[in-house]
């Protein structure tokens, strides 16, 4: 019988200064991106929080069996599920950067034995900057690291079908920042019938289309589904729209959760399903323009309610005509 997984809850950050020793991870959100000597299982996201009481993310699980350092990647883990961060802050082209982190990381989480990546977090200053490795290349650094990313992949012998939810998102600080959640067991993947698969997106947008599924469904025994929503955008088909209004993208973004909701819970018994996505457990939102948040918020709530926790985070969706973009969390919280 498997142990309960993880559970993942934004809290006052007055509740880490209890001792407690079920920490699988601790996520905070500051002016830079740095990452912890002391501690393995804690990074900041250099995503300035826009609003509200101060919070922490934290993922906790009821048996942590060990924490540590393990080539440069600090890591918790349970007997079903394993976090891993990395920092790579070498002078690299984002390419390179992007390669060498997801070289390391997918050796690391396969030597341990959690052969799946279920989610990934990517963020990295200066997304839509010119890549300055490739001398010639006319590639922003968001394309490049989808590139280094696929290069990756493909020298690992990862098939389109294992591909784990993700975000990828520009933030301050030095440094690509990588983390990412492991099992043992696969989750299943998601995707939006309202928008073509990522990694089939056309070379429009970039010469390596992106390596990320629109989210993971994963399956405990005895607990209630988790799923896992990668950042999702104001995108039909694979075309951004409502380019020049804020609110309008928000609507669509909402009607991507819904179907990516619907999608999950066709998979699912009547009574596991997940209530839209007013439902789930945690919403990210990313925002270009701080002074959005308000008009954000107030939309937000006339379309999820007040139920969702919601943390608005300022960072930069990776297609320039795109202000806002949303994750969403349902991970034993609700
Ligand atoms: C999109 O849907 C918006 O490259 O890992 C969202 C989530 C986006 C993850 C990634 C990119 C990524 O294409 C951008």
């Amino acid at each position: 019988m498997p142990t309960r997984p993880l559970r993942i809850t934004l809290e006052d950050p007055a509740s880490l200064q209890t001792g407690e020793n079920h920490r699988l991870a601790v996520i905070r959100f500051g002016a830079a991106t740095a990452v912890s000597d002391a501690d393995p299982r804690e990074v900041t996201i250099g995503l300035p929080p826009l609003d509200g009481p101060p919070r922490v993310e934290i993922w906790r699980a009821p048996r942590v069996d060990e924490t540590g350092f393990m080539d440069g990647i600090g890591y918790a883990r349970t007997p079903d599920v394993l976090f891993g961060r990395l920092l790579i802050t070498e002078p690299m082209s984002m390419a390179g950067a992007a390669e060498a982190a997801y070289l390391r990381l997918i050796a690391f989480h396969r030597g341990l034995g959690y052969d799946h990546l279920l989610r990934t977090w990517n963020y990295f200053p200066d997304i839509h900057a010119a890549d300055d490795g490739d001398a010639g290349s006319m590639l922003d650094r968001y394309q490049a690291f989808c590139v280094g990313r696929h290069r990756a992949l493909v020298a690992t012998g990862y098939d389109e079908t294992a591909l784990p939810a993700a975000t990828a998102i520009g933030s301050q600080g030095d440094g690509l920042l990588v983390y990412f959640l492991a099992a043992r067991a696969p989750g299943e993947q998601i995707e939006n019938p309202r928008q073509v698969s990522a990694f089939r997106y056309p070379a429009e947008y970039g010469p390596q289309s992106p390596s990320f599924s629109r989210a993971t469904l994963k399956r405990w025994d005895g607990e209630r589904p988790h799923l896992y929503i990668s950042g999702t955008a104001s995108i039909v088909g694979h075309a951004s729209v409502h380019v020049e209004d804020c609110l309008k993208q928000l609507d669509e973004i909402v009607e991507n959760l819904r179907a990516i909701v619907e999608a999950a819970n066709a998979r699912l018994a009547p009574e596991q399903h997940i209530d839209g996505p007013g439902g789930l457990g945690l919403l990210k939102v990313y925002l270009r323009e701080p002074a959005h948040v308000a008009a954000v918020r107030e939309r937000l709530t006339q379309l999820v309610g007040t139920r969702v926790p919601v943390l608005f985070l300022r960072g930069d969706v990776c297609r320039r005509d795109l202000w806002v973009e949303i994750e969403g969390l349902h991970a034993g919280t609700a």
